[in-house]
């Protein structure tokens, strides 16, 4: 074959394993990420030059929770402060070992993202969060069907997960509360086959915060699964999807893997 040809160029991009979302993709207002090639990410390796732009989300500052007032009860007040020496170094978590730069700052476990700072994320290090994995059959055909909802941030399909709340001990509990507030339906999730936990490449990952996850797989009953979809207030749909249509679609960030992951799929 011609190595130029349409199909082997085709090919040989095919056998590419795809470049990361977080060196790729970034948050809304996020500045442009400075240009990490994939084999330069460890942070072992010499990348020269390397100076990327440092953002944080005026949403993270205002949320600082050394700033929440004595008597406040709401659910605000999620991120760590932004002057890292006043967060403990405990409070810095990640599945996977931790290194910190000669400032002090959390090294993403991946490598070099391109942009410094915390973005949109609230912690330093990981931040944690749980996504359901919802199957059941149709109860028509029988076939499998998994649920999906459209994220309004982006406009991707995707698990219905979020972030968890600080009071919750348990990741399935995050991972309950997050299909009813994201797709409407109650499902103790305690039940389910924890099928993964760690890093997961997230849009919004940056050098020194990053989306770590911990994913639940459950199939549900007939019964468990007639209860009426209702997306969310950050969905703007909420669906089942047959499972066979799913590897031709594009998920948001990790969400293909670990939907791979639970159902054996390849
Ligand atoms: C992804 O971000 C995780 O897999 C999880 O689904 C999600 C949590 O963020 P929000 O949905 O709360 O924005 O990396």
């Amino acid at each position: 074959m011609n190595p130029n040809s349409f199909l082997s160029v085709f090919n040989r991009q095919k056998n590419k394993a795809p470049r990361a979302k977080a060196r790729t993709e970034k948050g809304r207002d996020y500045p442009d990420r400075f240009d990490v090639p994939e084999d330069k990410a460890p942070w072992n390796k010499k990348l020269s030059g390397y100076k990327p732009e440092y953002y944080v989300a005026p949403v993270v500052i205002k949320n600082d929770e050394t700033k929440k007032p004595e008597d406040y009860e709401g659910k605000d007040y999620w991120a760590h402060p932004e002057d890292i020496s006043l967060v403990a170094k405990e409070d810095i978590q990640s599945h996977e070992p931790l290194q910190f730069d000669a400032e002090g700052f959390p090294l993403n476990p991946r490598g070099r993202t391109g942009i410094k700072g915390r973005g949109e994320l609230g912690k330093w290090g990981a931040n944690f969060a749980a996504d359901p994995i919802i199957t059941a059959d149709d109860p028509v055909t029988g076939e499998k069907r998994l649920l999906l909802i459209r994220r309004k941030d982006t406009g991707e399909w995707a698990l219905p997960g979020g972030m968890r709340d600080k009071e919750e001990k348990l990741l399935s509990a995050t991972a309950s509360r997050e299909l009813k507030e994201e797709a409407g339906i109650s499902v103790d999730m305690s039940l389910a086959e924890k099928v993964y936990e760690g890093y997961v490449d997230d849009p919004r990952n940056t050098d020194n915060a990053w989306m770590e996850t911990s994913a639940y797989h459950l199939h549900l009953t007939p019964e468990q699964s007639a209860q009426a979809l209702e997306a969310g207030d950050d969905a703007s749909d909420a669906r089942w999807v047959p499972v066979s249509e799913l590897l031709s679609q594009s998920l948001y960030a990790s969400h293909k893997d670990l939907i791979k992951k639970a159902l054996k799929l390849s």
